[in-house]
């Protein structure tokens, strides 16, 4: 086991978040699955876009790619490819996973690398102070949707299951030890894991605060099949009281498995040595089409 002490960042004083917001126990939650799957620090990488939740990276010491608005799993795929050896994890809010990001999330389940993305699902966008972003419930007020709002819900666990995610779970910021046995899973998958975590924004969401997803969650029983997609389908669209477990698995091969530089040799292209002739020939191949 790596000593959790070992994610610690030296010096660390100042965290942007507010007191008693969900992020706290996710930061523990990301240091304690590293520890315990001993991963040294040094083999984890983790990506993220912008906003309240992108910061967590930040604030844990392992290596990081703190990128554009909604970028934050492109930047994830480019990683595990150049280096399958790390552990790559892509971490950020719900707008900026299923908002600015959307068009990634839904091609990176097609795409299936192997990388962990989790969603801090706080229904807001924080940063930017508490506007509606795409997992906010209809009917919301917020400074922006003063009548409230009248869009429906983006469903990211639907969505998943419908392109036949290689891994989909719903977990709560609120349950440390259950959470990170669900974030443990998920990064020991091989294939695109995806985490939707409930996460409370205690200033801008009034609405889902820590008691009501006590309130409005239960887990999976052992009898439930996440191999089942049928079932899997039908638990996505519970809404009286939200499904926390892992809710879909496939089994499928991941990107870098299918990629060619792979097919021969599965020593990590960051570690070949780059032939500029090689290079240079296919430039030039490409150009003549
Ligand atoms: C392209 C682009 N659009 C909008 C913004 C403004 N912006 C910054 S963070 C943010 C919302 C972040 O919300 P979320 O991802 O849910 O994270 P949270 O802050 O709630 O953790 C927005 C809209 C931006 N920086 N870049």
């Amino acid at each position: 086991m790596t000593d959790i002490k070992e994610f610690e960042v030296e010096g660390l004083t100042d965290i942007a978040w507010c007191k008693g917001c969900g992020n706290f126990a996710i930061l523990r939650i990301l240091k304690k699955v590293f520890s315990e799957l001993d991963i040294p620090p040094e083999k984890v990488v983790m990506t993220s876009g912008i906003g309240q939740a992108a910061k967590t990276p930040q604030y844990i010491e392992v290596s990081y790619f703190n990128g554009l608005h909604g970028r934050s799993i492109p930047v994830a795929t480019a990683i595990k490819c150049s280096n399958p050896e790390l552990t790559v994890i892509a971490d950020s809010g719900d707008g900026c996973m299923y908002g600015e990001g959307g068009n990634h999330f839904i091609h990176a389940i097609r795409r299936n690398p192997d990388i962990t993305v989790i969603v801090h699902n706080n229904m807001v966008y924080g940063l930017t102070k508490g506007q509606a972003s795409p997992t906010s419930e209809k009917g919301m007020k917020t400074p922006v949707q003063v009548e409230g709002v009248i869009l429906e819900p983006f469903n990211p666990i639907s969505v998943a299951v419908a392109l036949d995610a290689s891994f989909v779970a719903r977990a709560f910021s609120g349950h440390v030890k259950e959470t990170a046995e669900i974030i443990k899973e998920a990064v020991k998958n091989k294939g695109l894991s995806i985490v939707d975590l409930f996460q409370p924004c205690i200033t801008f969401n009034k609405i889902n605060t820590y008691k009501w997803f006590n309130e409005h969650t239960y887990y999976l029983d052992e009898s439930y099949d996440p191999y089942d997609r049928n079932a899997a389908f039908v638990k996505s669209v519970e809404s009286e009281k939200l499904p926390l477990g892992i809710i879909y698995r496939s089994r499928k091969k991941t990107f870098e498995e299918q990629l060619p530089a792979y097919e021969s040799t599965s020593e990590p292209i960051i570690h070949r040595q780059f032939k500029r002739e090689e290079f240079e020939r296919l430039v030039e191949s490409i150009r003549r089409g």
